[in-house]
């Protein structure tokens, strides 16, 4: 069985649709796992939700999904605001019934941060220095006893995989990155950014069954100028630097100071 691994599209189809193109020039895949945080953003919540409803793929919610449908509009932030603005009724209806956490096939589970939190990240920690990789320690005790071979999760948009020793054996940890936004800043835990280092769309392909599996992260080229320009069209300067560069330019309290 081989899957496509996409997490933290932020409504940038045109990165999703590279994405899949990627795919399908490497022969294709069996399924897609969709990790969460779909929509939020100033890009085309809705189109990606249509293009995405119209395809069915196993999909879960991340923690984006959780506040567009539980928050109150005037506690919602900008990014998830345009995206709740604008959605409809069906939009809504199928976010509601996409799960926390998926099983897709035995060994496999799929969280969008970690086992027991949507806000925080499972192979990176925050700390009085920012943001800095997980060691191996800090990731087994956030997974406790997952049940699994095979981990998968988001919420970082930061690409990478990672062994970890439990007592009933290794762990394999997979954060695809995010196909939609390369960097961001956050004050969840304390302030920190999040950098990929460059525009490129990411997500995984994975292959296998059973205790290993063949891991493939990908790096896509998609016309990152016009999700930049549209970001720059809603007033939001701080996406467009990071689509265009990975990196955190203006921020998002620049643009609402
Ligand atoms: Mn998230």
């Amino acid at each position: 069985m081989r899957w496509g691994v996409v997490s933290d599209i932020h409504g940038n189809l045109p990165a999703l649709q590279a994405v899949v193109a990627d795919a399908a020039a490497l022969g294709g895949v069996d399924g897609w796992l969709n990790l969460g945080d779909i929509l939020s953003g100033p890009l085309w919540p809705t189109e990606t939700a249509d293009w995405l409803m119209a395809r069915g793929w196993t999909t879960m919610a991340g923690n984006h999904e959780r506040q567009l449908l539980t928050q109150a509009p005037d506690q919602l932030g900008a990014s998830d605001r345009y995206a709740a603005e604008r959605l409809t009724p069906v939009h809504r209806a199928w976010l509601a019934d996409l799960p926390a956490q998926l099983r897709p096939t035995p060994g496999v589970l799929c969280v969008h941060g970690t086992p027991t939190s949507d806000l925080k990240y499972l192979l990176q920690t925050v700390d009085e220095a920012g943001q800095r990789e997980a060691t191996p320690q800090e990731v087994a005790r956030r997974l406790g006893e997952p049940g699994a071979v095979l981990v998968l999760c988001g919420h970082s948009h930061l690409q990478r995989v990672m062994t970890v020793e439990l007592p009933a054996g290794p762990v394999q940890v997979l954060n695809p990155g995010s196909v939609g936004l390369p960097a961001f800043d956050d004050d969840h835990g304390r302030p920190h950014v999040n950098e990929s280092g460059s525009p490129h769309a990411r997500y995984a392909l994975i292959e296998g069954n059973g205790p290993r599996w063949h891991v493939q992260l990908r790096q896509v080229v998609y016309d990152w100028e016009a999700a930049a320009a549209q970001a720059e069209v809603q007033g939001r300067g701080d996406w467009a630097d990071a689509l265009r560069t990975g990196r955190v330019g203006r921020t998002e309290q620049d643009m609402t100071a």
